[in-house]
């Protein structure tokens, strides 16, 4: 993309209403634009990097057996009505009538919904287990929408559903899940903590929530050191397999055995046999959130298979979350500098940027452009007519995990600077040498 072109509106001055560092920098480097309360239009920069997270997340969901499927977002407020949570739900819930004055909904969550496509087409114990996950927006008309995408009325949200015959088997795939998000996660540069937490309107008796530690997190919380210490990373290479039954029970004893808990599930018993030195709390962002809750909705809605014996079976279900919007916020919030966003470069919008610190220079024209067709899709060419400092000031606000300096001394040499982003370290090398880092 060619910047002087592009749909990319930075802001030189803090927008007034942005209250943390993600919401600004995200309004700043022109990633998205509020269109209404809590609701927001994604440009060029901040769809690329939503893109990038949810194909993350696909991956990792493929990989763990879940199947993709796409649910509709308005949903007949008949479901709700037999799972007894369309009264319950309140205020939260968008509520619709269409013209035939039927109930409708934008669905805030598709426990309801996914339940209804299983009854109709899942027979028999032997097609179990299925876990069917979609990427779809939801709308929760939030008392507070606040802190631009981390918590908005509309937002993008991966949620999985698991069905099994028994207890033993759901278990199974709730930690299958765990194991696919902590993988999620780490691909994404981010150190999640398994947390207990509480079921809240979803319902059910097992739940975690996947924590990134953050000063502006809405959530209070309490974690043993140990999980300072844990290396994921090296776990990841250490091998569990998803198809191992015995190898799941192993990650989610690592994942589980020191304390971790959300404000609303601390236990005080518990957290006073840790020692003073090994007590952490503090603040983070809920990016993902999942549930064991048994036969709660298949029961109220009916929902059987044949069983081993041929007697009707309730499956045993299990519902998993991850806030997919919420995490390019997140992503920002824990890798940021005071001159902007530091991107990774699993979810960077692009790889490099070209600066043209002097455009109508002949050889420098021809060094970007030539470095431009060389990336693709994957640079952003600041081919603007601007002075360098502004262009050295974009760069940096956006992220680009690695920046091509060409001037005209250089130009004239065979020479590009590359910048890190991260690190802030610049080296002059040939145009080639440049191509061959950024890979
Ligand atoms: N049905 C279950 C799991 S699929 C469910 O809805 N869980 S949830 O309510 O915890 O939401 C899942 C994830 O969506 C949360 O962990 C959070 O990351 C994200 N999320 C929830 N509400 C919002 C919001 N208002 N704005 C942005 N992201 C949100």
């Amino acid at each position: 993309m060619r910047l002087s072109h592009g749909f990319i509106p930075t802001l030189k001055e803090t927008p007034a209403e942005a209250q943390i560092t993600s919401h600004r920098l995200m309004l700043r480097a022109g990633l998205v634009r509020q269109t209404s309360a809590g609701i927001y239009a994604w440009l060029p920069l901040g769809l690329r990097v939503l893109r990038n997270i949810e194909r993350i997340v696909r991956e990792e969901q493929d990989r763990s057996g879940a199947q993709e499927i796409l649910m509709p977002t308005i949903q007949p407020a008949e479901l709700w009505r037999e799972s007894g949570r369309y009264d319950g739900y309140g205020k939260e819930m968008l509520r619709i009538t269409d013209r035939h004055d039927r109930d409708m909904l934008y669905g805030p969550t598709n426990e309801e919904m996914v339940t209804d496509l299983f009854r109709q087409s899942i027979r028999s114990y032997r097609e179990l287990p299925q876990i069917l996950y979609h990427i779809q927006w939801k709308f929760r008309d939030e008392v507070r929408p606040r802190f631009g995408v981390m918590r908005g009325r509309e937002f993008l949200m991966k949620d999985a559903y698991s069905f099994d015959l028994d207890h033993a088997g759901a278990v199974v795939s709730y930690r299958k899940m765990m194991l696919a998000y902590m993988r999620t996660f780490q691909r994404m540069g981010l150190k999640a903590i398994p947390m207990e937490a509480d079921t809240g309107p979803i319902g059910g008796d097992l739940s975690h929530e996947f924590i990134i530690l953050a000063p502006t997190g809405e959530s209070q919380v309490y974690y043993d050191a140990a999980f300072e210490e844990i290396d994921y990373l090296a776990n990841d290479a250490g091998g569990f397999s998803h198809d191992q039954p015995d190898d799941l029970a192993r990650f989610f004893q690592m994942m589980t055995t020191h304390y971790a808990a959300t404000d609303e599930k601390h236990d005080v018993a518990r957290w006073d046999q840790l020692s003073a030195d090994r007590k952490r709390e503090g603040r983070g962002i809920e990016v993902g959130h999942i549930f064991y809750f048994g036969t709660k909705y298949t029961k109220a809605m009916g929902a059987t298979v044949a069983g081993p014996d041929g007697k009707p079976v309730h499956p045993e279900m299990g519902s998993y979350g991850i806030g997919v919007s919420r995490l390019v916020g997140a992503v920002i919030e824990a890798s940021h500098d005071d001159a902007g966003i530091i991107w990774p470069d699993s979810v960077a919008p692009f790889k490099a940027a070209i600066l043209n610190l002097k455009t109508g220079d002949a050889a420098c024209d021809a060094l970007c452009e030539r470095l431009y067709a060389s990336l693709g899709g994957n640079a952003l060419y600041d081919d603007r007519p601007d002075r360098a400092g502004a262009k050295f000031a974009d760069a940096d606000l956006m992220g680009h995990p690695w920046q091509l300096i060409v001037g005209p001394r250089g130009a004239a040499a065979g020479k590009v600077e590359l910048k890190r982003r991260a690190t802030g370290e610049r080296v002059e090398v040939t145009p080639e040498e440049a191509l061959g880092r950024i890979g």
